[in-house]
């Protein structure tokens, strides 16, 4: 016997909360201490699924990824210049993080995108020198 037809179309129907999935990508400028692009933009409340390569061909450094907030970017900044990049799996001042990753290697972080506004990333090997800006839209 078959089933009805309003039970066959309900189960292809999507929930209409379903969440927006955005992929970024970004990649460190070559061997220079800089992350391409520096600007990335994603809408609120998306999952947010972040490639980042090291596209590094001399140097051996190895980069990170990691979001937190303009009013943290500092305090963060100056912590991993004392620690050498070492970050605290806690840390609750790191919105998202990508594993460490080596010359040529690429990894990811996927995280809900937060409330609107602009959240600075940085790599927390180069915190100074490594940043750039993650718009997050309405
Ligand atoms: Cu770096």
């Amino acid at each position: 016997m078959l089933a009805p037809l309003w039970i066959l179309l309900g189960c292809g129907r999507r929930p209409a909360s379903e969440r927006q999935v955005v992929d970024l990508y970004i990649a460190s400028d070559g061997d220079f201490i800089a992350f391409k692009p520096d600007t990335l933009t994603c809408p609120t409340g998306a999952l947010v699924r972040l490639t980042f390569h090291h596209a590094g061909r001399l140097v051996t450094v190895r980069h990170n990824w990691l979001l937190t907030r303009a009013d943290q970017l500092e305090a963060l900044s100056k912590d991993f210049a004392a620690n050498d990049g070492v970050l605290s799996k806690d840390d609750p001042r790191v919105l998202a993080a990508t594993p460490m990753c080596d010359k040529g290697e690429t990894v990811m972080v996927q995280f809900i995108a937060p409330s609107p506004g602009n959240y600075p990333f940085l790599c927390s090997t180069h915190p100074e020198d490594m940043r750039g800006i993650l718009h997050v839209t309405k």
